[in-house]
């Protein structure tokens, strides 16, 4: 079982982050909103999490909150919270309020955020000595109207210039940069979310059995998840037996289970702001059929290349490119596609069955930031010690597929989290069985 605390882990520098970020930014100046509360119905809220770029930059998880970085002024980095507020506080819970905000957070200034103007007249002073600003327009259209009537009064103030407006780019042109290479404090997050997710796959593949649903499941990973210390979800739990294995972000998880059926689960939790993303497909009674085990086999031996594979100097595509290869291959040798690899590859008649990507970012987000290509599309950007990728081949044979009636209905993902190394890579999921007769044993157990 995981650790229940964590007083091992690094700690997060957020100083040194923002000490980074301010340096890359220049002369510019960069505005982080955290989205409002969103209302679930009437007085009733979703549950709310920090944007991960402002909670990168700055460790604060309340919301409604606005990070201004100006590196050119003599507050570069300043912060505007909820103010405190006795009701609210007694019915919503703690508020670090302006005032406190400042030592706890480091920052040089504070003030009120939403409903204050505090924000507006140190926004446009920043302005008024930048080249630039970072903000990323288009996710909450209230901010984008607030920011553009903020930058037509910043411009009103330096008076006839004969200027154009400020350039606005996106931060997480930056953040992205930042955010890719994960130190050593983020690798420990990363590890234990999949070590703590790991465990709850693990839990999911004992106690499944014929007749139950797949929310039964669904319920018992979350308790797990959140039982050994994960805050949340890192996204919804995929639990999909039979046919619905093959929907891709499959969302119902109520489908009573039968035997002979297979489960495929995609889930994990999020510790500490960093979320784990695992993949595995059992048998719920507990044992492959024979064509469950070849589409089993194909993908496994997919998957572990492409792990092999993964090292410094190799690039997304070359591993999606290898797993193509190795599940048309498969493909052929399971009599589903016929003729020369090569010419199959080219005409992409693996699509079909093989429709999805090998692997993405992985971190703060589940799909995380940063770019998977250099400057152009055709330049992928290559591999570095640092970088925590997932990597996750699938083959899915829907009931209307042209494949044969043995492998229809049949849907078969296999995803683990890997860190690059200096030397490879390491696999940050790796207790969770994945080998046939490990998984078998595993679901032979009693839950
Ligand atoms: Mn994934």
């Amino acid at each position: 079982m995981p650790r229940m605390s964590s007083p091992q882990d690094s700690k997060v520098d957020f100083a040194q982050r923002r000490k980074t970020f301010l340096n890359e930014i220049g002369k510019g100046v960069a505005v982080f909103c955290s989205l409002p509360e969103f209302i679930r119905n009437n007085d009733v809220h979703y549950a709310y999490r920090q944007n991960s770029n402002l909670f990168y930059l700055t460790g604060f998880k309340e919301s409604d909150a606005i990070g201004l970085f100006a590196p050119e002024s003599d507050n570069a980095f300043q912060m505007f919270v909820h103010p405190k507020d006795k009701t609210k506080e007694m019915w919503e819970g703690f508020r670090l309020g302006p005032e406190r905000a400042k030592a706890v957070l480091g920052a040089n200034a504070t003030g009120p955020s939403i409903p204050d103007t505090a924000f507006d007249e140190a926004f446009i002073a920043a302005m008024l000595t930048a080249d630039k600003l970072y903000y990323r327009l288009g996710v909450e259209p209230n901010m984008d109207r607030r920011i553009l009537g903020l930058l037509a009064r910043a411009m009103r103030k330096l008076g006839r210039t004969g200027r154009p407006l400020w350039p606005i780019l996106d931060p997480d042109e930056v953040l992205g940069e930042m955010r890719v290479i994960k130190s050593k404090a983020e690798i420990e997050r990363l590890a234990r979310a999949g070590e703590i997710s790991a465990q709850a796959h693990q839990n999911a593949m004992r106690i499944t059995k014929p007749g139950m649903y797949e929310f039964q499941i669904e319920a018992a990973l979350f308790h797990a998840f959140r039982g050994n210390g994960a805050e949340r979800l890192g996204y919804e739990s995929i639990v999909a037996s039979g046919p619905n294995a093959c929907v891709l972000h499959y969302r119902e998880n109520d489908r009573r289970m039968a035997d002979g059926d297979l489960l495929l689960i995609d889930a994990g939790g999020e510790y500490e702001f960093y979320t784990a993303d695992i993949t595995r497909t059992f048998p719920v009674s507990g044992r492959y059929t024979d064509a469950q085990k070849d589409v089993y086999q194909a993908v496994l031996d997919a998957q572990k290349s492409c792990i092999k594979l993964a090292r410094p100097g190799k690039t997304m595509r070359e591993i999606h490119e290898h797993a193509i290869e190795v599940l048309t291959e498969k493909l052929r040798e399971l009599k589903v596609l016929k003729g020369p690899t090569a010419s199959l590859i080219k005409k992409k008649e693996f699509h079909p069955y093989y429709p999805h990507g090998t692997g993405h970012w992985l971190g703060m987000d589940v799909h995380d930031i940063g770019r998977y290509y250099q400057d152009t599309y055709d330049r992928p950007r290559k591999f570095q010690p640092g970088m925590c990728l997932t990597i996750e081949p699938g083959l899915y044979f829907g009931l209307d597929s042209k494949a044969p009636a043995r492998f229809k209905g049949i849907g078969v993902r296999i995803e683990d989290d890997i860190v690059i190394t200096p030397t490879g890579c390491k696999v940050l999921t790796s207790s969770v069985p994945k080998e046939i007769e490990e998984v078998e044993a595993l679901c032979s157990e009693a839950g």
